[in-house]
Order: structure tokens, then sequence, then C-alpha cells
């Protein structure tokens, strides 16, 4: 028997010597030594310090749901097991950096805090095999690692399609697989309002619902006639900021205005500045609205709409302030998201209370209205001690002081804002949007546009226009998952893989790790552990460059 041991073990240290180590995002530094480790259900994992719970807590929780074991936590100093350290004594700008070494009678991880120490497991899980096995044989490696930028980052939208509690957390389970420390929860929009405000409960009553969805591509072919929508509660939303904390993932909440604000008009009407005036649906076709159409409606196609947030009327920032008040205390980030996207000026410029307020404080133009809004919604954000951030229309009419500066529309606003000295995230839609198509030939609907991984690898925050000290402004990246046409969650993974893994890539690795040959090489192992997760991935890459058989 033991020589049989024996024999299994040569065989797999053979194995894993000839097989590549496939870690993604790529580590700062990685070297491959001889021998292997072997994890079963009787290694001890060694936890001293009551912060690395959380990160022993994930590897055990991965371990049962994949491998079906868990391994016993003690506090005892062992050279056998997995030892987890968190120094605690590095700050910026090597936070959340870590070392993990591998040898043949242990693990250890040293972090430099307990995110550190976290990341460091996520590169333990991905040294693991991925088939199912009852003793995991890892390779005996050294690594040194560390994030390129601070902030990383994907963002949901749950108000086009609604995703309900579980899905979320799978999705900050994904982020943080991959290092990413971000989830951007984009709450509010026209077509639903998706978190429960006490003092206001139409909002969730009335704004999380619509009478139907239009199908096919918008404006529509036809018309679910299904009434649609969802919320969270509070309870369910602290529920899912613990479950992210408890990743290291800080959830920043979106409450969209002035635009896309039409879920919360349909509500309470006298949000908009023509009350009376029922919601402009789409109707190029017969059938592509259903149910009632009368007055304000919760949308059912998707766009920009006319319908936004009255900026005149002092009782907008009353209702505005009212929901920031109830949702900054659910929400620990510093950033507080409030949208500012694609707000036409159309009812504003027709609007009395709009055009009194512009006379009345010396605005020049609706641009300038918008400015007002949001720097009134700063003010406010600041008093709470939290920071503004929105997307890059708020630079239109002068950005507020302290904003920081979502870049979706290309780099320009990104980099107009670091000039200007505001701190960035870059997530232009030329290479962050998820929802585009990852293939020309795409056979499910999309929103348009064609961003395959390739794309997405290339990019580099740092524009060029920028000198070192700008740069520096560039807290990092995100992608992002409009739902317009994604309605279940095999869609949302769709979508997302493989391309998390280049946008993991672009925000974790240092600059000189990034290569497309070598990221290329670690993909199927990567498909294999989407496979492992029971996950749906876009399988044309893998059709094209592992099987070979794509069209
Ligand atoms: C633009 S990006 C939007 C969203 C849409 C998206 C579709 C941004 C700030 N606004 O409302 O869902 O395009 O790709």
């Amino acid at each position: 028997m033991r020589f049989l041991n024996t024999l299994f073990f040569i065989c797999l240290a053979l194995c894993l010597h000839a097989q590549q180590v496939s870690i993604i995002p790529e580590p700062v530094s990685l070297k491959v030594n001889k021998g292997i480790f072997a994890i079963s259900k009787s290694t001890p994992l060694v936890v001293t310090d009551k912060g690395d719970e959380l990160s022993a807590a994930f590897l055990n929780d991965y371990l049962e749901t994949i491998y079906g074991f868990r391994l016993a936590i003690t506090s005892k100093a062992s050279l056998k097991g997995i030892t987890l350290v968190t120094r605690k004594f590095v700050k910026a700008p090597d936070a959340d950096s870590y070392e993990l070494k591998s040898t043949a009678t242990g693990v250890k991880i040293e972090g430099d805090t307990y995110a550190g120490t976290f990341h460091g497991i996520q590169t333990l899980i991905q040294l693991l095999p991925t088939v199912k096995q009852a003793t995991l044989a890892i390779p005996a490696v050294e690594i040194k690692d560390a994030p390129r930028f601070a902030y990383r980052g994907m963002m949901l939208d749950v108000s086009r399609h609604f995703f309900p509690v579980p899905m979320v957390k799978k999705f900050i389970d994904y982020l943080a697989l991959h290092k990413l420390n971000r989830f951007h929860w984009h709450l509010t929009d026209d077509q639903g309002w998706r978190i429960e405000i006490k003092k206001y409960p139409r909002l969730t009553e009335v704004g999380g619902f619509r009478n139907g969805t239009i199908t096919g591509k918008h404006p529509g072919t036809g018309n679910t006639n299904e009434r649609y929508g969802g919320f969270y509660t509070q309870e369910q939303i602290k529920e899912v900021v613990k479950y992210a904390s408890d990743r290291f993932v800080t959830v920043v909440p979106e409450i969209e205005m002035p635009g896309h604000g039409s879920a919360a008009i349909a509500a309470y009407p006298e949000l908009s500045c023509f009350p009376e005036v029922p919601t402009i649906r789409y109707f190029p076709a017969k059938g592509t609205w259903g149910g009632d159409s009368t007055g304000k409606q919760v949308m059912q196609a998707w766009g920009v709409l006319d319908d936004v947030f009255c900026a005149g009327k002092e009782n907008t920032f009353t209702f505005l302030q009212d929901v920031l008040t109830e949702v900054i205390p659910l929400f620990p980030s510093q950033l507080i998201h409030v949208g500012g996207d694609e707000c036409p000026k159309k009812n504003w410029e027709k609007c009395p209370n709009c055009q009194k307020r512009m006379k009345e404080n010396n605005l020049k133009d609706e641009h300038e209205l918008q400015s007002y809004f949001v720097q009134r919604m700063e003010k406010f954000i600041n008093s709470h001690g939290r920071t503004l951030i929105g997307w890059d229309e708020i630079l239109e009419g002068g950005l507020a002081p302290n904003a920081v500066v979502m870049s979706w529309r290309g780099e320009k606003g990104g980099i107009e804002a670091a000039k200007l000295k505001h701190k960035v995230v870059m997530t232009p839609t030329t290479y962050f949007y998820f929802d585009y198509k990852q293939v020309e030939k795409e056979d499910s609907l999309t929103i348009g546009g064609n961003l395959p991984l390739e794309k997405v690898y290339s990019y580099e925050p740092y524009p060029a226009e920028l000198t070192a000290d700008e740069a520096k402004l560039i807290t990092g990246v995100q992608a992002n998952l409009w739902t317009e046409y994604i309605t279940k969650p095999e869609k949302i993974e769709y979508m997302v893989f493989p391309r998390m893994e280049a946008l993991s890539e672009i925000a974790w690795s240092a600059k000189d790790k990034k290569n497309w040959a070598k990221f290329e090489s670690k993909l199927p192992k990567q498909y294999q552990r989407y496979d492992l997760w029971g996950a749906n991935y876009h399988k044309y890459y893998y059709d094209l460059k592992v099987k070979g058989t794509a069209k």
C-alpha cells in the first residue's frame, strides 16, 4: 500500500511538473520548484489571527463545494499544513500584496493585509487540480504578488433585468476568484427600481415592476405581456454587502439621477417636470407595449428617456436626499454612485421651474443646471463623509469639486478629469462593455458592438496623454454588464466568461507581466475551471483555440 502511495505521488509529481502552472491574473513573480504538496481532508489549516478566518472560510467553502471536503482549522503551528499569516505592516503602494510558498511539507500564505492573504488563497485555489479528487496535489512554487490598481471592478445592472440574491452572490464570488474588489451595483433605472426605501414604499411597489418587456431588439418586435420585476429588501441588501465584505469586495451602490429615473417617476409622478404627461412609449410596431399604457409607466423598452428628474422643484432634492439617507448607511463604500449619464435636457428647456432655477443661480444652460444638480448631491454625500462618483457626463457644465469620474464614452472623460486632478475609473465601452458580443457572428441576442477577448486584453489604462502624476489618478478599471438582453443567470456567465480573465489581468497584473501569448496558453485550464464550477461560458474562443473547430 505504502509502495502504491509512493508510486502515485511520483506519478503526480511528474505530471504536475509537465503541466503548466496557470494563474490568472498573472502574478508579479512565480517560480516553480520540483515536488508537490498533497492536500487532503486531514491537512490542517493553520489560522492564528482572527482576521484570517474569512480567508480560511472561503477556502473551505470552495473545497467543500468543488471537492467535497473541508479542512480542520487549528491555531497550533504546524509545518505540515496550510498556514495563513497576515503581517499588517506594509501599506500603500503595495497594499494587498501577498507571498505564497508551497513545498513538499506545506503551504504558507503571507499577506500584508487580510485582503492580501485572501488574494493568496485565490492563487492557491488556482493551483488545485481541475478535476474532482480526494487528494489534491499542488506544485511547489514561490510566488510574490501585488495588485497594479486599487479599484478593480465589475458592474451588474439589475434594473433592466432583475437577478435574485443567490445570483448576485455568485457574481461576487466570481469577482473574488479573479482578485477583483469592487462590485458596482446598478440598482435603479427606467425599467425598474430595485432597492427598498422605507420612506417611499411606492418606489418598489410601483417602480419595481413593469407590465411587460419588449421581445427582440429595441424598440422591439413584440412584448412578453408579463408583469416583470423584483427588488431587494434592505435586509437582503445588508446580507449581500456582508457577503461581499467577507470576500474583500466593496459594494458601490448606484442610484441614477437626474436621468434614467423614470421608474421612480412612475411611482411618484411629481418628480417629473410634467407629472400629467404620460410616459412616452415606443410604438413602432403594434403590440410592443404590454398592459396599462396610461399615465406614467415603468419602461418596457430600452434606450434613453426624456422624462428625467425635475431640477427645478425643491421636492426632487428632498426626495433624493431622503433616498440617499437610507442608502448610505447600508453601504460602507467610500464611493456612492449617482449615475449622471444620458440625461436629455428637453424637459428642462420647457420646464418653468427649471428655467427659474437657472435664472436664480446664473446658470447659462441646461448643462450647468445638471452640474448644479450633481454638485448639490455631492455636498450632501460629502456631508455624510462619502465621495460622489458618476459617469463622465458629470464633467459637462462643470465637475463637482471632489467627484470621481467613471469614464465610459471612451477615455476622453477620464483624461479630462485626471487633468483637473480628479480621480478616475476607466471603463470605456470599446474595451469593457461586456454586454457587447464576443464574436462577430454571435448566435445570441446582444446589444451590438463586437468586443472579442483579444480586444479586451489589449487595453492599457494609462492614456499616453497623461503625465506620470496625472496617471496616478487613474485608480483602476471596471467592466460593465448592462442587462437589456440578459435575462438569465447563465447568460450573465456566457457574457462575462472568458472576458473577466482579461479584465483581471488588466486590473491586477504588472504591466510587464501582461502577455497575450502567455494568457492564451492559460485559457484551456480556465475553461476546465468553468466546467468545475458548473459555470456557463462563451465557447467561441474555446472551440477555436482549444478544439480547433470554430467556424
Ligand atoms: C449606455 S453606460 C448606458 C446604459 C446602457 C448601455 C448599453 C451608461 C452610463 N449608460 O444605460 O445600458 O449604454 O450598452
